[in-house]
């Protein structure tokens, strides 16, 4: 059943006068403002703080279930705004968009926002990567390789383990227990998807060895004039169990 989320920022000592009615006790010392409330029964599994539009402000953004969307929440004077960036990340209903995060993969001074979904179905998660101009999705690839056999993003970590200049995304999953870590070239166009590790759910299991393959990503436009009428094109490779799969998003 679908209720509604109310978003609660607390903040010591802050400045912002607030009202929480019920829905929270605020101890000494903190004050509590309601960012939003949104009709979705999990507005929260995941909340990342930082600049998704590039505009030099942080926003608030979050990620939930069912309708697996992407939340961003943008102080406008001293008020909260409430935008939808995306919807159905899933691909599928219910569907939930669970990790997110925020940060600038090809060091193009640039931030990209960085999505896992998990899957209510016995599918495997996708894995977004995201621009967008603070309203809408302006760009996005996505992949989901075949080396991943798992339906739920646990969470994302985000560093240039290779030094290259180039940030890594290492995601782990709940299900088969896969760690993968996932290149993405300068342009952000090429995905290589990596299995670093899989032990199964409570099962051990031989850790396998690194192993990748390569596709080329197709970007879209889901939102805006210069959106291309993609839908779902599926490319995939069955040259090896590792291999990546990747489909270009659905245009809205
Ligand atoms: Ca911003
Ligand atoms: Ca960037
Ligand atoms: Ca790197």
């Amino acid at each position: 059943m679908i209720g509604c989320f109310l978003m609660v920022l607390l903040a010591a000592k802050a400045a912002i006068a607030v009202e929480v009615g019920e829905m929270a006790r605020v101890a000494d010392g903190w004050t509590a403002s309601v960012v939003a409330e949104v009709d979705q029964s999990y507005a929260g599994w995941d909340v990342e703080i930082g600049d998704a539009d590039n505009d030099g402000q942080n926003e608030i953004l979050t990620t939930g279930c069912p309708d697996s969307r992407l939340y961003l929440f943008k102080r406008q004077g001293d008020q909260w705004e409430t935008r939808l960036i995306a919807e159905n990340l899933a691909q599928r209903s219910p569907g939930m968009g669970l990790a997110v995060k925020v940060a600038d993969l090809n060091n193009d001074g640039k931030n990209e926002v960085v999505v896992g979904t998990g899957q209510e179905s016995a599918e495997t998660a996708f894995f977004y990567v995201i621009e967008t101009d603070g309203r809408s999705v302006t760009r996005q690839v996505v992949s989901r390789p075949e080396c991943n056999k798992s339906g739920s993003t646990h969470n994302l970590a985000i560093h240039d383990l290779d030094g290259d200049g180039l940030q890594e995304v290492v995601s782990a999953y709940c299900g088969g227990g896969e760690v993968i870590r996932y290149d993405l070239d300068a342009d952000l166009e090429v995905i290589q998807a990596s299995t670093s590790h899989r032990t199964g759910s409570g099962l051990a299991r031989r850790a396998s060895r690194f192993s990748s393959s390569m596709r080329r990503a197709s970007w879209s436009r889901p939102h805006g004039s210069r959106s291309r009428a993609t839908t779902a094109a599926a490319v995939s490779t069955r040259r090896s169990p590792s291999a990546t799969s990747i489909t270009t998003a659905k245009t809205r």
